[in-house]
């Protein structure tokens, strides 16, 4: 047993007979060992039935405590290879003059983003999307909701809707709406976001790994073509424990222009 698994052991050994529910008592200890670093960031949590071997409870009380761990976010447990203690964000800064996709900005930074489809499909457009889009009633949409990744660390929840007359098949867009959309010509060149501050439900706060209620930033981005036609709409949830958005600020010149650049 190497010396992570034995300090963690030995946090687990002292839930007792006694007094609050068993359950409770271990979330107790296992939050304690993270608080005390006797299990740091990224590190493996012993298996359930090592738990409950050691601790001398039923795998049902371990997977229960574990569970709610996993929903407050000091815990993650990634498909086929265990649960772990949550990683330590690092921030991600993020300017507000440059019109750039998630992949690039990841790739930029030297992380790997990847995305986990939430929602793909065409549908008729939502009041809202006809009139950000200048859609008529019996027009269609492309709606791509994703979960975007970077590093395995969920960052944020973007929902997009593009005309289906320039993406008739959401299904053409893989790793890059960008990129996809560049392809017809129809890349964004200018966009309007505006960014505003919301707590997180369940179902999102689950999708991102965050404690439910976390604050959170939630961003309506409205992208134009060079011709001024509006070619995305797309609302989005961003970690606000991972996020920094930056605004570079300028003086007015004298006659209330943007000032020049120094
Ligand atoms: C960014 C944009 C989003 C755009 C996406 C395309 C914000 C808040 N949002 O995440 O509007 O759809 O990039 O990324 O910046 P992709 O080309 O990697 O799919």
């Amino acid at each position: 047993m190497d010396d992570g698994a034995e300090r963690i052991f030995a946090a687990l050994r002292d839930v007792s007979q006694s007094g609050a529910p068993l359950y409770l008592q271990l979330k107790k200890n296992i939050e304690e060992a993270v608080k005390r670093g006797l299990i740091g960031p990224g590190d493996a949590l012993p298996s359930e039935r090592d738990i409950a071997a050691q601790a001398d409870i039923s795998r049902v009380t371990v997977r229960k405590a574990v569970q709610d761990l996993v929903k407050s976010g000091v815990l993650v447990q990634r498909h086929g290879s265990g649960t772990f203690v949550a990683p330590r964000m690092e921030r991600v800064e993020q300017s507000l003059s440059r019109l750039t996709s998630f992949t690039e900005d990841m790739a930029r930074r030297g992380m790997a983003a990847r995305s986990q489809w939430l929602d793909r499909g065409i549908y008729t457009a939502s009041p809202d999307e006809m009139m950000v889009l200048g859609l008529s009633a019996s027009e269609l949409v492309s709606r791509l909701s994703r979960l975007r990744i970077a590093d395995e660390t969920p960052l944020a929840i973007e929902r997009a809707t593009i005309s289906a007359s320039v993406l008739p098949d959401p299904h053409e867009v893989t790793s890059s709406l960008y990129l996809a959309l560049g392809k017809t010509g129809h890349r964004p060149v200018r966009a309007v976001q505006r960014i505003s501050a919301v707590n997180l439900g369940e179902a999102e706060a689950q999708l991102l790994a965050v404690p439910i209620g976390s604050a959170c930033l939630q961003i309506e981005r409205i992208s134009y073509l060079a011709s001024g036609k509006v070619i995305e709409f797309t609302k989005s949830i961003y970690r606000g424990d991972a996020y920094d958005f930056v605004a570079e600020l300028r003086l007015p010149g004298p006659d209330g222009q943007e000032g020049e650049a120094t």
